[in-house]
């Protein structure tokens, strides 16, 4: 039997779906902090395709992304030697567990989560179970791993709410299981809105490409699409929510790539145009990702390396996921011979 033991640091997991490149909005709202997490806690992170198949994806697409998802988080900063970097559908444990949480979780609890009714106005009529199933698979991932913080965008809030719910449910039924978890937000960058409409979430699968920045694109593209961004007609820059999202969405992000605070941001921009303030917001997120896609590409030729980290930590991720879905299969009832 496969076992080993987790260890005493605290742990932190989280994932990503492997269904686009990766945008400043998953940057900023989560991978950032998963590189400065690291260093302190235990830490496993996934590229989540169990997930990504929720909605229709190439078979082919989903392989090749599966790769460069693996190559962009190393480009990123997550280092093989401190987390466990693997790919969700190579730890079987995530499916069974999932099974089994899906046993104690209500279908009023599913049918209230927003990114379920977001993704499945996508799917016509035939809305696919495994959507609609998502958040219990999340909650697999997250407790097999007794995490103790899930470090998230705000999108992901309402799921590890859930996660926890889910868990507490079953430690009462069948007694102490899982580890309780607690979201974990970054002082910004939190919700990063899309460059088009800025009252919705910034997202990788987003049909307009000039709503996203893309980890990948080029510097030239990157300006552009941040001059194309929709502001308003006011003319001056700071920061209100609720009177002026593209604005306060640019600030946000500016301060995410150059660590300044919005107050010292409206005060470098006073007098000036939006058009001074896109370009700056522009040059400054080609430069904070000009290195990583430097890294990226180098990691990308490395094919035998990859394949190497994902075969030997989804080894390391089942190791410890064994030993949890060992105790849930026990405390169920299942047998064991
Ligand atoms: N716009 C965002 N602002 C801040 N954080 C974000 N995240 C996603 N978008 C933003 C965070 O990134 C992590 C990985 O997300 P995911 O790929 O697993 O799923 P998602 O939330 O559905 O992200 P996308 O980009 O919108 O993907 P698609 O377009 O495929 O649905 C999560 O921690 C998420 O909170």
């Amino acid at each position: 039997m496969k076992i080993i033991e987790i260890p005493d640091k605290k742990i932190v997991y989280s994932g990503i779906q492997p269904s686009g490149t990766f945008t400043v909005g998953n940057y900023f709202g989560a991978m950032k902090n998963w590189v400065n997490l690291q260093e302190d806690y235990h830490s496993l992170f996934c590229v989540v395709d169990l997930h990504a198949i929720t909605m229709p994806q190439n078979p082919e697409e989903l392989r090749r992304r599966t790769y460069e998802s693996i190559a962009l988080l190393l480009a990123l900063g997550i280092n093989p030697d401190k987390s466990i970097l693997y790919v969700q559908s190579m730890v079987p444990e995530h499916c069974e567990l999932t099974w089994i949480l899906n046993c104690c979780t209500y279908m009023g609890e599913l049918s209230r989560m927003t990114q379920f009714k977001d993704k499945s106005q996508k799917q016509g009529e035939n809305i696919r179970v495994g959507l609609f199933d998502y958040p219990v698979l999340m909650a697999a991932d997250i407790l097999l791993y007794q995490t103790d913080l899930v470090p998230v965008g705000n999108d992901q809030r309402q799921h590890v709410e859930l996660a926890r719910d889910i868990a507490i449910r079953f430690n009462q039924q069948f007694g102490h299981t899982f580890k309780v978890p607690e979201a974990y937000f970054g002082e910004s960058g939190a919700r990063i809105m899309s460059l088009q409409e800025p009252t919705r979430k910034m997202s990788k699968s987003d049909d307009n490409l000039n709503s996203f920045i893309s980890l990948l694109d080029d510097p030239k593209t990157i300006i552009k699409k941040f001059k194309r961004a929709v502001t308003d007609s006011e003319m001056a820059v700071y920061h209100d929510r609720e009177k002026k999202p593209g604005v306060s969405n640019l600030m946000e992000i500016y301060a995410c790539a150059t660590g300044n605070c919005l107050d010292d941001i409206t005060t470098e921009f006073e007098g000036k145009g939006y058009g001074d303030f896109k370009a700056a917001v522009g040059e400054a997120v080609a430069e904070t990702l000009l290195p990583v896609q430097r890294d990226y590409h180098r990691l990308l030729k490395e094919k035998d390396y990859l394949k190497q980290i994902m075969r030997t930590h989804s080894e390391k991720a089942s190791m410890m996921a064994w030993k949890t879905l060992a105790k849930a299969r026990k405390q169920v009832g299942f047998v064991t011979v």
